[in-house]
């Protein structure tokens, strides 16, 4: 997607410009929320701090998500409106390498917002999207992400919630269901109460998950399962804290 904006590629903030460009690209296509402007700039100073690189532990818990996502009988990526206008196509991969479920949850939700975000998903490839029905809500929770669809995120076993610092994560908890959360801020509230922070950039999370899925496909359960078990959450959530205080200054990473 080097076209999308109008910089060269080795200029020190293309990542970021880029970013910035496809959250602003979707506002204007009414798939992101003016929110989640608000949010873009929150993530992209935690990301400035952790140096703009997956640091090692951010890379065994996606590893350790893969796992949950290949050992779940039924694994669902939920999809707000800036995973939609950053990631479209890497979502769908991940779906695709896990044999997982996309499901649109908003926190700001419209139909047609709900809808555009659908159909912006099939544009990169995915066959179908849920969402739509929201015919079961979430126990909890009295805001608009409580909205699920029942044979969605409502029967799923392992949930991915990215980018999102609220209660819905500790909600899906309750429910006695795996919360994979990708958020770049390791005090967020989602990322705290998760089975599986991972304290990354989406942009690199995502794919990362995905590579992960491909390597462990075909792996025995019992592999799968002491990844999973082998999987220090504590220990993640204190390695990205330290490099956001202290740079990268630690080899216990
Ligand atoms: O589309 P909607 O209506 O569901 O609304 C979505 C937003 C993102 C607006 C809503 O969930 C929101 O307001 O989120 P918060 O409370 O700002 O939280 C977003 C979290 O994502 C923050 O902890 C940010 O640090 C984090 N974040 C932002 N961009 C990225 C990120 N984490 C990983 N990768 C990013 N690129």
């Amino acid at each position: 997607m080097s076209d999308e904006v109008d910089v060269p590629e080795d200029h020190p903030r293309y990542q970021s410009l880029l970013t910035r460009h496809r959250i602003e690209a979707g506002v204007e296509k009414g798939i992101t929320s003016t929110q989640g402007l608000i949010a873009e700039g929150r993530g992209e100073a935690f990301d400035y701090l952790l140096g703009e690189e997956t640091i090692p532990s951010a890379d065994r818990a996606a590893r350790a998500a893969a796992a949950h996502f290949l050992l779940a009988e039924h694994p669902v990526i939920s999809v707000n409106g800036n995973v939609a206008a950053l990631v479209p196509g890497e979502v769908v991969e991940l779906a695709e390498a896990t044999d997982a479920d996309i499901e649109v949850n908003l926190f700001g939700r419209t139909e047609e917002r709900v809808r555009a975000i659908a159909a912006h998903l099939r544009e990169y490839g995915a066959s179908e999207v849920k969402g739509l029905t929201a015919d079961a809500r979430i126990p909890g929770l009295s805001h608009e992400r409580a909205k699920v669809d029942r044979d969605g995120i409502y029967d799923a076993d392992v949930v991915l919630v990215p980018l999102e610092d609220g209660d819905r994560a500790e909600a899906l908890g309750e429910m006695g269901k795996t919360e994979v959360v990708i958020d770049l801020n390791p005090l967020s509230r989602s990322a705290r109460v998760a089975t599986v922070p991972i304290i990354d950039n989406i942009l690199r999370a995502l794919p990362n998950v995905a590579r992960h899925a491909r390597d462990l496909s075909g792996s025995p359960r019992e592999t799968l399962t002491e990844i999973v078990e082998g999987f220090d959450r504590e220990g993640a959530l204190d390695a990205a804290e330290r490099r956001l205080r202290e740079g990268a200054t630690r080899e216990s990473e």
